[in-house]
């Protein structure tokens, strides 16, 4: 079968110019900020798309002229599009001299980045690699910039630019220190709220993909079709009309973020290792599941929403609702393990805030407690109730086992718990004192105690 490119496929009017870097050129990228920017149409904000680990998804768009489809599956009907705004693309271990001059680029006014949570830990590369281009830029052109987080991260603006800044710091000061105050002056850190499920490909969709376009398409990405984008409006050099696309700009993305991140990604994490756990394979079948069902809108109603400021305009009702349904849409089939993923850097972000604050209000989140005592047991037997192993993919893997116990399926609940919850990287900073909570302790003592398997 042909290949999907310029020459087999009649695509629209492209963006002529680069205007946006973007680090990270994962799936979601391609289904989200990809697809937003070309809805806004604009000939200036073409995408140069970096990868950052890997020279896979380069050497897919590569030979497809950067094309590639949106295989968008709702619950009754099938959609497929063929986006064309990435304009080019780079792998940074191969290309760093290409990287550069895009980093140096005037034309380029936004750099953006979907590295995932990992991505964001002190000794990332993906922190120095921008840092570096900040600098190429600054000794450069010396043109303003944006730098545009789009990942799931609390204030995550706020957070990439304190990253920045710290990682200036620990340069030799005649370069840090000229660096950290070009950035103040000609850098902003909007931050942003992103949502759209997007699993990974599968054989089967670049099947589907094939049978619908009659040319074959190597990098084609699944989303679900909703999508949201809430953006502060605090750009140094422009942007694309994003609102045409039905992006929402507000000074308070904060609350978006924190409601998002609570009740849509905690929950997600509450059915991926319940789920898990239960050999339910994917999302769908785990909130098909009454009893996750039940913990789930516990942990939205009970726990999680109790916590929250509401953004303004948002029915909280409504959203839980449109969350539990976007999960249960069965034509994803967004697999537990999937989202298991990285659940040492999820957590925190995910649950422990709803934790914390209700513990603080005199409340015992149980659902919540059930989310990180499922993830324990997880992390500690690495198997399903009927023996399928389950992948522990974590940039702390080692660690987590080892802490877990070697014991593995025969420790002991309480040597679980304790283990686990020493691991500071994940019970530390603004979350410290819940290791030594009693209450806490207990609860999840008993729910990793039920949790076990050879119960019934
Ligand atoms: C998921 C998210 O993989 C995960 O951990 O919870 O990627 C989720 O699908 C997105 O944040 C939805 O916007």
């Amino acid at each position: 079968m042909r290949r999907l490119s310029e020459a087999t496929y009649a695509a629209g009017p492209r963006p002529e110019r680069v205007g946006i870097l973007h680090l990270g050129l994962g799936a979601f990228h391609r289904a989200h900020q990809a697809v937003f920017t070309e809805d806004a149409g604009a000939a200036e904000w073409g995408i140069c798309g970096v990868t950052q680990r890997s020279a896979t998804v380069a050497d897919q768009l590569r030979p497809q002229d950067c094309l590639y489809s949106v295989l968008e599956r709702g619950r009754d009907a099938v959609d497929c599009r063929v986006v064309g705004v990435v304009r080019d693309v780079l792998f940074a271990e191969a290309e760093p001299e290409r990287l550069r001059q895009r980093f140096s680029d005037p034309a380029v006014r936004i750099v953006s980045l979907t590295v995932t949570e990992k991505g964001y830990t002190k000794d990332a590369a993906v922190v120095d690699r921008l840092v570096r281009g900040l600098d190429a830029r600054r000794r450069g052109s010396g043109a303003p910039v944006t730098v545009l987080c789009c990942d799931n991260l609390t204030a995550n603006g706020r957070t990439l630019r304190r990253l920045v800044q710290q990682h200036c710091a620990a340069l030799p000061p005649a370069d840090g220190e000229a660096l950290a105050e070009w950035i103040a002056s000609n850098v902003r850190f909007p931050s942003t709220m992103v949502d759209r499920i997007v699993p990974a490909t599968t054989a089967e969709d670049r099947a589907e993909v094939a049978a619908r376009l009659g040319l074959a398409d190597e990098a084609a990405v699944v989303a679900e079709p909703f999508r949201q984008w809430v953006i502060e409006d605090d750009f140094a050099a422009g942007r694309p009309e994003w609102e045409r696309a039905g992006a929402q700009f507000t000074g308070d993305v904060g609350r978006f973020e924190t409601m998002k991140l609570r009740l849509l990604n905690g929950t997600h994490s509450l059915l991926a290792y319940l789920g898990a756990l239960r050999g339910h394979d994917t999302i769908a079948q785990a909130v098909a599941d009454p009893d996750i069902a039940e913990a789930a809108r516990g942990l939205l109603e009970r726990d999680a929403l109790p916590t929250l400021a509401v953004p303004e305009g948002v029915d909280a009702p409504g959203y839980v609702a449109d969350v539990l349904e976007r999960f249960a849409n069965p034509a994803l089939r967004h697999r537990t393990t999937q989202v298991a993923m990285d659940g040492s850097q999820k957590l925190p972000l995910r649950l422990l805030g709803t934790i914390r604050d209700r513990l603080a209000a005199g409340r015992t989140p149980v659902y919540a407690a059930r989310a990180v005592a499922a993830w324990m047991v997880y992390v500690a037997v690495g198997r399903d109730r009927d023996g399928r192993p389950l992948p522990l993919e974590d940039p702390l893997a080692d660690r987590l086992r080892a802490a877990a116990g070697s014991a593995g399926e025969r420790a002991a609940g309480k040597a679980i718990v304790d283990g686990l919850l020493a691991v500071r990287e994940v019970f530390g900073g603004d979350f410290a004192e819940l290791a030594d909570h009693a209450e806490l302790r207990a609860v999840l003592e008993e729910q990793v105690r039920e949790l076990l398997p050879g119960r019934p």
